[in-house]
C-alpha cells in the first residue's frame, strides 16, 4: 500500500466522519462518557458498542476506491472526474476547436470508439492506447466546440491540448472568411483564459486540418500565410515551446506522424 493510498484513505476517513458515522460516533462517546459518570452499566454497554460500531464504520467506509488500470476502460465515455481513478497517471490531452473542425474523427482515427454520426453535446475522457510502437495510454477529452465553457473546461483538465483549425466547415476547397475570424476569436480567448489560470505548463500543438481539402486549392498560400500569423501569437504563453503541423485526418502519414509527438508527452 503506497504513499497515495494512505493519502486517500485519511481523505476518506475525514470524510466519513464528517459524515453521518461521525456523528453517531460522537454521541455514543458522550452517552459511553456521561453514563460512566452516573454509572448505568446498560448505558454504558450501549454506549460502549455503538461507539465501537461507529468507529468499524468509519474505518471502513473511508477506504479508497479501487483504482482501475487505463486498459481496463478503454473506449469507455468517462466523466472528467473519473480519471483520478486511473491507477497510474495518462497524459490528458484535450482536442480543441471550433463545432465541425474534425476532433471527434481524430478521436475516432486514434482507436477510440466513438459512435457513428453522434454529435459531442458534453465533456467527456476516453482513455486509447495510441497505436504505433508506443502503445502508450492517454486519456483524450473531448467537448462541444460550439461552447467556449466546456471548451474551457476540458482544458483545466488537461496536460496538453491539441487545438484544431480548418479553411472551412463544409467540404470545399476555398477559404471561409469567417471561419478563419471564427478561429481567431476562439483562440484570443483560449489564450486569455490559459494567461488568466496560469496554465503555463501546458503543452500546445496547434493543427490545421482538412489539407487534403484546402492545400490544392485557390487559397492555398494565404491560409499557410493565415496560420503562421496565428502561431506566432502563442509565443512564451507557456513554459514549452508551442508546436504546429499542417494535417488531414484522411492522411495516414500525418496521422503517424501526430501519433508519435502525442506519444513524447
Ligand atoms: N476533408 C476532410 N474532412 C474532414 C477531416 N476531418 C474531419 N472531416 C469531416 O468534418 C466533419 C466534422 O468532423 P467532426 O470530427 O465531427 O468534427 P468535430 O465537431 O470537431 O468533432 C465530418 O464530416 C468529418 O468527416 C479532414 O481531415 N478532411
Ligand atoms: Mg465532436
Amino acid at each position: 500500500m503506497d504513499k497515495q493510498w494512505w493519502a486517500d484513505y485519511r481523505k476518506g476517513i475525514t470524510a466519513s466522519t464528517n459524515s453521518t458515522g461521525g456523528i453517531v460516533g460522537l454521541v455514543s462517546l458522550g452517552i459511553t462518557a456521561a453514563s460512566a459518570v452516573i454509572s448505568i452499566p446498560i448505558v454504558t454497554i450501549g454506549g460502549t458498542v455503538f461507539l465501537c460500531a461507529s468507529i468499524v464504520y468509519v474505518l471502513s467506509t473511508g477506504l479508497p476506491e479501487k483504482k482501475r488500470d487505463a486498459s481496463d476502460c478503454c473506449g469507455e465515455k468517462l466523466a472528467l472526474s473519473d480519471l483520478d481513478r486511473i491507477k497510474l497517471p495518462v497524459t490528458r490531452v484535450a482536442l480543441m476547436g471550433a463545432s465541425r473542425v474534425g476532433k471527434t474523427t481524430l478521436m475516432d482515427n486514434l482507436n477510440a470508439k466513438v459512435p457513428d454520426g453522434s454529435r459531442t453535446d458534453s465533456p467527456y475522457a476516453m482513455i486509447v492506447q495510441l497505436p504505433g510502437a508506443s502503445k502508450k495510454y492517454i486519456a483524450i477529452l473531448d467537448a462541444a466546440g460550439q461552447q467556449f465553457s466546456q471548451q474551457f473546461q476540458i482544458t483545466d483538465s488537461a496536460n496538453a491540448l491539441l487545438i484544431f483549425v480548418d479553411h472551412a466547415d463544409s467540404n470545399t476547397e476555398s477559404m471561409k472568411p469567417e471561419r478563419l475570424i471564427e478561429h481567431s476569436q476562439f483562440l484570443e480567448q483560449l489564450r486569455r483564459h490559459i494567461v488568466n489560470k496560469g496554465l503555463r505548463s501546458l503543452r500546445v500543438h496547434i493543427l490545421f486540418n482538412k489539407k487534403d481539402l484546402w492545400n490544392s486549392g485557390p487559397d492555398a498560400v494565404d491560409l499557410q500565410s493565415w496560420f503562421s500569423e496565428q502561431i506566432k501569437l502563442w509565443d512564451n504563453l507557456t513554459n514549452k515551446p508551442v508546436t504546429a503541423s499542417i494535417f488531414s485526418n484522411w492522411n495516414t502519414l500525418d496521422q503517424t506522424l501526430l501519433t508519435n509527438t502525442i506519444s513524447g508527452w
